[in-house]
Protein backbone atom coordinates (compact mmCIF):
# COMPACT_ATOMS: atom_id res chain seq x y z
CA UNK A 1 0.00 0.00 0.00
CA UNK A 2 2.72 2.47 1.21
CA UNK A 3 4.42 1.19 -2.30
CA UNK A 4 1.50 1.96 -4.55
CA UNK A 5 0.97 5.12 -2.71
CA UNK A 6 4.18 6.46 -3.32
CA UNK A 7 3.24 5.73 -7.30
CA UNK A 8 0.21 7.37 -7.24
CA UNK A 9 1.72 10.12 -5.51
CA UNK A 10 4.77 10.41 -7.71
CA UNK A 11 2.33 10.51 -10.87
CA UNK A 12 0.14 13.23 -9.57
CA UNK A 13 3.58 14.99 -8.80
CA UNK A 14 4.58 14.17 -12.78
CA UNK A 15 0.69 15.05 -14.02
CA UNK A 16 0.84 18.24 -11.92
CA UNK A 17 4.18 19.17 -13.69
CA UNK A 18 3.66 18.52 -16.79
CA UNK A 19 0.45 20.02 -16.55
CA UNK A 20 1.85 23.49 -15.30
CA UNK A 21 4.37 22.80 -17.75
CA UNK A 22 1.72 22.96 -20.60
CA UNK A 23 -0.30 25.47 -18.58
CA UNK A 24 2.64 27.69 -19.14
CA UNK A 25 2.15 30.76 -22.07
CA UNK A 26 3.49 33.16 -23.72
CA UNK A 27 1.26 35.81 -24.91
CA UNK A 28 2.80 37.58 -28.51
CA UNK A 29 1.80 41.20 -28.17
CA UNK A 30 2.45 43.12 -31.71
CA UNK A 31 3.57 46.86 -31.79
CA UNK A 32 4.33 49.19 -34.72
CA UNK A 33 6.49 51.68 -32.95
CA UNK A 34 10.15 50.68 -32.03
CA UNK A 35 10.97 49.28 -28.39
CA UNK A 36 12.20 52.23 -26.60
CA UNK A 37 8.92 54.13 -27.69
CA UNK A 38 6.89 54.51 -24.33
CA UNK A 39 4.15 51.92 -25.56
CA UNK A 40 6.14 49.58 -26.29
CA UNK A 41 8.02 50.00 -22.60
CA UNK A 42 4.87 49.97 -21.05
CA UNK A 43 4.09 46.45 -22.69
CA UNK A 44 7.20 45.19 -21.61
CA UNK A 45 6.34 46.13 -18.22
CA UNK A 46 3.10 44.31 -18.25
CA UNK A 47 5.11 41.26 -19.51
CA UNK A 48 7.01 41.07 -16.90
CA UNK A 49 4.29 41.91 -13.98
CA UNK A 50 2.53 38.86 -15.07
CA UNK A 51 5.41 36.81 -15.49
CA UNK A 52 5.90 37.88 -11.64
CA UNK A 53 2.16 37.55 -11.13
CA UNK A 54 1.66 33.67 -12.59
CA UNK A 55 5.29 32.93 -11.19
CA UNK A 56 6.78 32.31 -14.61
CA UNK A 57 3.95 30.66 -16.05
CA UNK A 58 2.66 33.78 -18.00
CA UNK A 59 4.99 35.49 -20.46
CA UNK A 60 5.03 38.55 -22.91
CA UNK A 61 6.67 38.48 -26.24
CA UNK A 62 6.73 41.52 -27.72
CA UNK A 63 6.98 42.23 -31.42
CA UNK A 64 8.00 45.91 -31.94
CA UNK A 65 8.78 47.94 -35.09
CA UNK A 66 5.62 47.26 -37.29
CA UNK A 67 7.73 43.24 -37.43
CA UNK A 68 3.99 41.38 -37.50
CA UNK A 69 2.20 44.33 -40.20
CA UNK A 70 0.69 47.48 -39.49
CA UNK A 71 -2.13 48.26 -37.19
CA UNK A 72 -5.22 47.06 -38.99
CA UNK A 73 -3.44 43.88 -40.10
CA UNK A 74 -2.65 43.04 -37.19
CA UNK A 75 -5.77 43.96 -35.42
CA UNK A 76 -7.47 41.86 -38.04
CA UNK A 77 -4.89 38.54 -37.29
CA UNK A 78 -6.02 38.94 -33.25
CA UNK A 79 -9.43 38.99 -33.70
CA UNK A 80 -8.63 35.18 -35.14
CA UNK A 81 -6.34 34.70 -32.40
CA UNK A 82 -3.85 34.71 -34.87
CA UNK A 83 -2.01 37.72 -32.43
CA UNK A 84 -2.63 37.47 -28.61
CA UNK A 85 -2.24 41.18 -27.99
CA UNK A 86 -2.29 44.14 -30.16
CA UNK A 87 -1.39 47.74 -28.75
CA UNK A 88 -3.25 49.98 -31.85
CA UNK A 89 -4.85 53.55 -32.10
CA UNK A 90 -8.53 54.17 -31.99
CA UNK A 91 -8.37 54.82 -35.72
CA UNK A 92 -8.07 51.15 -36.74
CA UNK A 93 -11.01 50.25 -34.54
CA UNK A 94 -13.56 52.66 -35.76
CA UNK A 95 -14.90 51.16 -38.98
CA UNK A 96 -15.47 48.37 -36.44
CA UNK A 97 -17.16 49.73 -33.70
CA UNK A 98 -18.87 52.92 -33.27
CA UNK A 99 -18.49 53.66 -29.43
CA UNK A 100 -14.43 54.21 -30.40
CA UNK A 101 -15.44 57.10 -32.59
CA UNK A 102 -16.48 59.16 -29.42
CA UNK A 103 -12.60 59.42 -28.25
CA UNK A 104 -12.14 60.26 -31.12
CA UNK A 105 -13.72 63.10 -32.13
CA UNK A 106 -12.15 66.39 -32.84
CA UNK A 107 -11.94 68.66 -30.13
CA UNK A 108 -13.78 66.42 -27.51
CA UNK A 109 -11.39 66.52 -24.50
CA UNK A 110 -10.34 69.89 -23.01
CA UNK A 111 -6.17 68.35 -22.87
CA UNK A 112 -4.63 64.94 -21.79
CA UNK A 113 -5.91 64.82 -18.17
CA UNK A 114 -9.28 65.23 -19.26
CA UNK A 115 -8.87 62.47 -21.74
CA UNK A 116 -7.08 59.96 -19.33
CA UNK A 117 -10.07 60.68 -16.41
CA UNK A 118 -12.62 60.19 -18.63
CA UNK A 119 -10.49 57.06 -20.06
CA UNK A 120 -9.91 55.80 -16.28
CA UNK A 121 -13.79 56.23 -15.71
CA UNK A 122 -17.18 55.09 -16.36
CA UNK A 123 -16.52 56.15 -20.32
CA UNK A 124 -13.45 53.88 -20.70
CA UNK A 125 -15.05 50.93 -19.59
CA UNK A 126 -17.53 51.56 -21.91
CA UNK A 127 -15.42 51.50 -24.92
CA UNK A 128 -13.46 48.61 -23.47
CA UNK A 129 -16.39 46.52 -23.21
CA UNK A 130 -17.81 47.95 -26.56
CA UNK A 131 -15.04 45.12 -28.31
CA UNK A 132 -16.41 41.78 -27.39
CA UNK A 133 -18.73 41.56 -29.95
CA UNK A 134 -16.19 42.41 -31.90
CA UNK A 135 -13.97 38.81 -30.71
CA UNK A 136 -11.60 41.65 -29.42
CA UNK A 137 -11.24 42.31 -25.33
CA UNK A 138 -9.88 45.64 -24.18
CA UNK A 139 -7.77 45.67 -21.58
CA UNK A 140 -6.56 49.24 -21.17
CA UNK A 141 -5.76 52.71 -22.44
CA UNK A 142 -2.43 54.02 -23.24
CA UNK A 143 -1.64 57.23 -24.47
CA UNK A 144 -1.43 59.22 -27.83
CA UNK A 145 -0.58 62.70 -27.08
CA UNK A 146 -2.31 65.64 -28.91
CA UNK A 147 -2.23 65.57 -32.32
CA UNK A 148 -1.21 68.45 -34.82
CA UNK A 149 -0.38 69.08 -38.14
CA UNK A 150 2.57 68.95 -40.14
CA UNK A 151 3.13 69.54 -43.69
CA UNK A 152 5.90 70.43 -46.17
CA UNK A 153 4.55 73.84 -47.11
CA UNK A 154 4.23 76.19 -44.50
CA UNK A 155 2.54 76.94 -41.32
CA UNK A 156 -0.65 76.60 -40.81
CA UNK A 157 -2.83 79.47 -38.76
CA UNK A 158 -6.25 79.00 -39.85
CA UNK A 159 -8.22 76.39 -41.48
CA UNK A 160 -7.64 78.57 -44.74
CA UNK A 161 -3.70 77.80 -45.30
CA UNK A 162 -5.21 73.99 -45.08
CA UNK A 163 -6.55 74.57 -48.44
CA UNK A 164 -5.20 72.13 -50.93
CA UNK A 165 -3.05 70.50 -49.16
CA UNK A 166 -3.02 66.60 -49.67
CA UNK A 167 -2.62 65.16 -45.79
CA UNK A 168 -1.92 61.61 -45.07
CA UNK A 169 -4.94 60.61 -42.71
CA UNK A 170 -5.34 56.98 -40.41
CA UNK A 171 -7.65 54.50 -42.19
CA UNK A 172 -10.57 55.97 -40.67
CA UNK A 173 -13.67 57.57 -42.59
CA UNK A 174 -13.84 60.46 -39.53
CA UNK A 175 -10.50 61.37 -40.01
CA UNK A 176 -11.13 62.07 -43.70
CA UNK A 177 -13.80 63.88 -42.81
CA UNK A 178 -11.87 66.14 -40.44
CA UNK A 179 -9.12 67.01 -42.67
CA UNK A 180 -12.04 67.49 -45.63
CA UNK A 181 -14.02 69.59 -43.44
CA UNK A 182 -10.58 71.68 -42.87
CA UNK A 183 -10.45 72.19 -46.43
CA UNK A 184 -7.71 70.23 -46.91
CA UNK A 185 -7.74 66.76 -49.29
CA UNK A 186 -7.32 63.23 -47.22
CA UNK A 187 -5.00 60.63 -48.23
CA UNK A 188 -6.17 57.16 -45.98
CA UNK A 189 -2.28 55.40 -46.05
CA UNK A 190 -0.30 53.38 -43.39
CA UNK A 191 1.89 54.78 -40.90
CA UNK A 192 5.01 53.41 -42.63
CA UNK A 193 4.50 54.69 -45.82
CA UNK A 194 4.26 58.46 -44.96
CA UNK A 195 8.83 59.29 -45.14
CA UNK A 196 8.30 58.21 -48.42
CA UNK A 197 5.35 59.72 -49.48
CA UNK A 198 6.43 62.74 -47.79
CA UNK A 199 9.72 62.53 -49.74
CA UNK A 200 8.23 62.12 -52.74
CA UNK A 201 5.85 64.80 -52.63
CA UNK A 202 2.95 62.40 -52.78
CA UNK A 203 0.94 63.37 -49.60
CA UNK A 204 2.24 67.46 -48.56
CA UNK A 205 2.00 66.37 -44.63
CA UNK A 206 0.17 64.57 -41.74
CA UNK A 207 -0.92 64.80 -38.34
CA UNK A 208 0.69 63.13 -35.51
CA UNK A 209 1.78 63.85 -31.89
CA UNK A 210 5.07 65.09 -30.77
CA UNK A 211 6.33 61.62 -30.29
CA UNK A 212 5.59 59.87 -33.34
CA UNK A 213 6.56 62.85 -35.64
CA UNK A 214 9.85 62.87 -33.94
CA UNK A 215 10.48 58.83 -34.08
CA UNK A 216 9.19 58.34 -37.54
CA UNK A 217 11.61 61.23 -38.31
CA UNK A 218 8.76 63.05 -40.26
CA UNK A 219 9.81 65.93 -38.84
CA UNK A 220 13.06 66.03 -41.32
CA UNK A 221 11.13 66.45 -44.01
CA UNK A 222 7.79 68.21 -42.89
CA UNK A 223 9.21 71.54 -41.39
CA UNK A 224 6.03 73.02 -40.43
CA UNK A 225 4.47 72.19 -37.21
CA UNK A 226 1.08 73.48 -36.27
CA UNK A 227 -0.15 72.54 -32.75
CA UNK A 228 -3.77 72.71 -33.24
CA UNK A 229 -3.83 69.68 -31.05
CA UNK A 230 -7.51 68.77 -32.59
CA UNK A 231 -7.71 65.41 -31.45
CA UNK A 232 -6.73 63.51 -28.00
CA UNK A 233 -7.49 60.44 -28.64
CA UNK A 234 -5.97 57.49 -26.30
CA UNK A 235 -4.66 54.09 -27.67
CA UNK A 236 -5.59 50.86 -26.67
CA UNK A 237 -4.33 47.75 -25.61
CA UNK A 238 -7.05 44.83 -27.40
CA UNK A 239 -6.28 40.97 -26.35
CA UNK A 240 -7.74 38.44 -28.66
CA UNK A 241 -10.99 37.22 -27.39
CA UNK A 242 -10.55 33.45 -28.33
CA UNK A 243 -7.13 33.59 -26.44
CA UNK A 244 -8.82 35.69 -23.23
CA UNK A 245 -11.24 33.04 -23.64
CA UNK A 246 -8.94 30.15 -23.35
CA UNK A 247 -7.35 31.26 -20.09
CA UNK A 248 -8.71 29.94 -16.83
CA UNK A 249 -10.26 32.85 -14.84
CA UNK A 250 -7.06 33.70 -12.43
CA UNK A 251 -4.80 33.90 -15.43
CA UNK A 252 -7.70 36.71 -17.06
CA UNK A 253 -7.40 38.45 -14.18
CA UNK A 254 -3.20 38.17 -13.60
CA UNK A 255 -3.32 39.53 -17.33
CA UNK A 256 -5.91 42.22 -17.24
CA UNK A 257 -4.40 43.28 -13.75
CA UNK A 258 -0.97 43.90 -15.13
CA UNK A 259 -2.21 45.73 -18.18
CA UNK A 260 -3.74 47.97 -15.89
CA UNK A 261 -0.84 48.26 -13.55
CA UNK A 262 1.57 49.33 -16.75
CA UNK A 263 -0.57 52.44 -17.35
CA UNK A 264 0.95 54.35 -14.85
CA UNK A 265 4.77 53.68 -15.74
CA UNK A 266 3.20 54.29 -19.37
CA UNK A 267 1.82 58.27 -18.61
CA UNK A 268 5.04 59.16 -17.02
CA UNK A 269 7.45 57.18 -20.10
CA UNK A 270 4.83 59.86 -22.03
CA UNK A 271 5.03 62.57 -20.75
CA UNK A 272 8.64 62.69 -20.73
CA UNK A 273 8.97 61.40 -24.12
CA UNK A 274 6.79 64.19 -25.45
CA UNK A 275 9.10 66.91 -23.87
CA UNK A 276 12.29 64.50 -25.45
CA UNK A 277 10.43 64.68 -28.56
CA UNK A 278 9.52 68.30 -28.66
CA UNK A 279 13.10 68.98 -27.86
CA UNK A 280 14.74 67.24 -30.55
CA UNK A 281 12.30 68.97 -33.45
CA UNK A 282 12.95 72.32 -32.10
CA UNK A 283 16.52 71.91 -31.94
CA UNK A 284 16.20 70.84 -35.51
CA UNK A 285 15.24 74.00 -36.80
CA UNK A 286 11.39 72.76 -37.49
CA UNK A 287 8.42 76.02 -37.51
CA UNK A 288 6.70 75.87 -34.74
CA UNK A 289 3.56 78.04 -34.35
CA UNK A 290 0.78 77.79 -31.80
CA UNK A 291 -2.83 78.62 -33.24
CA UNK A 292 -4.24 81.87 -32.04
CA UNK A 293 -8.07 81.09 -33.01
CA UNK A 294 -8.64 77.61 -32.88
CA UNK A 295 -11.94 78.65 -32.32
CA UNK A 296 -11.95 78.89 -36.26
CA UNK A 297 -10.87 75.03 -36.54
CA UNK A 298 -13.04 73.90 -33.97
CA UNK A 299 -16.44 75.54 -35.77
CA UNK A 300 -15.62 73.87 -39.06
CA UNK A 301 -14.68 70.51 -38.05
CA UNK A 302 -18.59 70.14 -35.70
CA UNK A 303 -20.28 68.98 -39.03
CA UNK A 304 -17.43 65.87 -38.13
CA UNK A 305 -19.84 65.94 -35.20
CA UNK A 306 -22.92 65.08 -36.28
CA UNK A 307 -21.78 62.75 -39.20
CA UNK A 308 -20.55 60.36 -36.64
CA UNK A 309 -22.21 60.96 -33.35
CA UNK A 310 -25.71 59.34 -34.35
CA UNK A 311 -26.91 57.03 -32.30
CA UNK A 312 -28.24 57.58 -28.28
CA UNK A 313 -25.03 55.62 -26.82
CA UNK A 314 -22.78 57.51 -28.57
CA UNK A 315 -24.76 60.70 -27.55
CA UNK A 316 -24.74 59.50 -24.11
CA UNK A 317 -21.00 58.58 -24.05
CA UNK A 318 -20.00 62.33 -25.68
CA UNK A 319 -21.93 63.87 -22.81
CA UNK A 320 -20.61 61.78 -19.75
CA UNK A 321 -17.11 62.56 -21.24
CA UNK A 322 -18.00 66.19 -21.58
CA UNK A 323 -19.34 66.26 -17.70
CA UNK A 324 -15.95 65.10 -16.53
CA UNK A 325 -14.23 68.18 -18.84
CA UNK A 326 -13.54 71.47 -17.23
CA UNK A 327 -11.72 71.69 -13.70
CA UNK A 328 -12.02 67.90 -13.49
CA UNK A 329 -14.98 68.02 -11.17
C1 LIG B 1 0.60 57.18 -33.69
C2 LIG B 1 -0.05 56.02 -32.99
C3 LIG B 1 -0.11 54.85 -33.91
C4 LIG B 1 -0.73 55.22 -35.24
C5 LIG B 1 -0.06 56.41 -35.81
C6 LIG B 1 -0.67 56.83 -37.15
O1 LIG B 1 0.57 58.29 -32.84
O2 LIG B 1 0.68 55.67 -31.86
O3 LIG B 1 -0.84 53.85 -33.27
O4 LIG B 1 -2.06 55.51 -35.07
O5 LIG B 1 -0.06 57.48 -34.89
O6 LIG B 1 -0.86 58.01 -37.37
O7 LIG B 1 -0.92 55.93 -37.96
Amino acid sequence: MRRRGFIVGSVATLALGACNRSAGRTLRAAEFHPEEYPTSQALLDMGRRMADYSNGRLTLKLYPGGQLGAERDTLELATFGGIDINRVALAPLNSIEPLTLVPSLPFLFDDQDHMRRAMDGAPGRKVLQSLVPHSLVGLCFYDSGERSFYNVRGPIRTPDDMRGLKMRVQNSDLYVDLVESLGANPTPMPLGEIYQALVQGVIDGAENNWPSYESTRHYEVARFFSLTRHVIAPEILVMSRAVWDDLSPDDRAIVQQSAIESVPLMRGLWDAQVRKSRAIVEKSGVAVNEIAEIGAFVERVRPVWDAFVTSPEQKALVAQIREMGGSGA
